[in-house]
């Protein structure tokens, strides 16, 4: 059977001999959204010994391990922390951090908010499942309230985290959002997050059936999915909305863009005003 193009650029960046079948489960959203980025890659024809991906753990973060690139698969709550050592080391790769929700915003929630206001040129790619799937659906700092996990066998009783919101106020000067349900526009947005220098933000709505969905009264995968194509809204639609609409739905697309210095150019910069010496310059003058 011919394999078709989609397919055919995406197992071109996998490491089947080794690692598959994946951990994920059938259904599960993490793999729309490897697809989303292998695809993106490919479109701004980046050379895969220039770039690097780096995860945590969790579900989302075995994605490393799967791609034929230059990864780190690392501690979790601590990509982030990684991620800028090796763009600080080597500048000139492209250095993509790849979370879930916990990873991203629960333990690594201080990483995240720091990368994002230094401004330092790291693209995020956050999966939002909306629970800790790996660990078994305790609730997570996305989780909506009123939604059940394991934790939250009678509802959430906590406000989420809008991970957007978060990432704006705290400088990043890319924030874009969409869902695993529209995997193109997906893919068109990770792009943008990456070509963008500073910290880039992509939120991906994504689905795990398996310790989320059967908490929430979801009757498959396709429920979920189908939730999603009803609840997202592109950002100039949603703006026309009213209040209470925009409560139950979410907006997507790049959601705030703008220019702002970035952090290794800033310190590199400032090595130049030293005269190129690091540590100690100052006494020795
Ligand atoms: C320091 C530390 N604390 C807790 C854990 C246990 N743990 C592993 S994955 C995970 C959360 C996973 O949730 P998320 O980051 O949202 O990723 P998902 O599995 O949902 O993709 C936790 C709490 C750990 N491995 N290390």
């Amino acid at each position: 059977m011919p394999v078709a193009p989609v397919t055919k650029v995406v197992t071109g960046y996998l490491r089947p001999h080794k690692r598959f079948p994946s951990v994920w489960c059938a259904g599960c959203g993490v793999g729309i959204v490897m697809g989303a980025f292998l695809r993106a890659v490919n479109s701004l024809g980046i050379d895969r010994n220039k770039i690097v991906v780096v995860s945590g753990i969790g579900c989302t973060s075995r994605m490393p391990v799967y791609l034929d690139f230059c990864g780190l698969h690392t501690t979790h709550g601590r990509a982030i922390a990684f991620a800028t050592g090796i763009k600080f080391a080597k500048p000139e790769l492209t250095v993509v951090v790849i979370m879930g929700d916990g990873d991203a915003i629960a333990i690594g929630g201080n990483h995240f908010i720091h990368a994002a206001r230094r401004n330092i040129d790291l693209t995020a790619i956050v999966v939002n499942n909306e629970t800790y799937g790996m660990t078994g659906g305790q609730y997570s700092p996305t989780t909506p309230q009123g939604s059940s996990g394991s934790t939250a066998r009678h509802g959430n009783i906590e406000p989420p985290f809008d991970i957007c919101d978060l990432a704006r106020a705290s400088g990043a000067t890319y924030v874009a959002r969409e869902a695993v349900y529209n995997a193109r526009r997906l893919e068109t947005l990770i792009a943008g997050g990456i070509k963008k220098r500073g910290f880039s933000l992509i939120e991906a709505v994504s689905n795990c059936y398996t310790v989320y969905g059967r908490y929430n009264d979801f009757k498959s995968q396709i429920d979920m999915l189908r939730w999603q194509k009803e609840h997202a809204v592109p950002i100039q639609s949603w703006q026309k909305l009213p209040p209470e609409e925009k409560n139950s739905k979410f907006s997507t697309g790049v959601l705030f863009q703008k220019d702002a210095p970035e952090y290794v150019d800033e310190y590199d910069k400032l090595i130049e005003r030293l005269g190129g010496k690091t540590g100690g310059a100052k006494s020795e003058s």
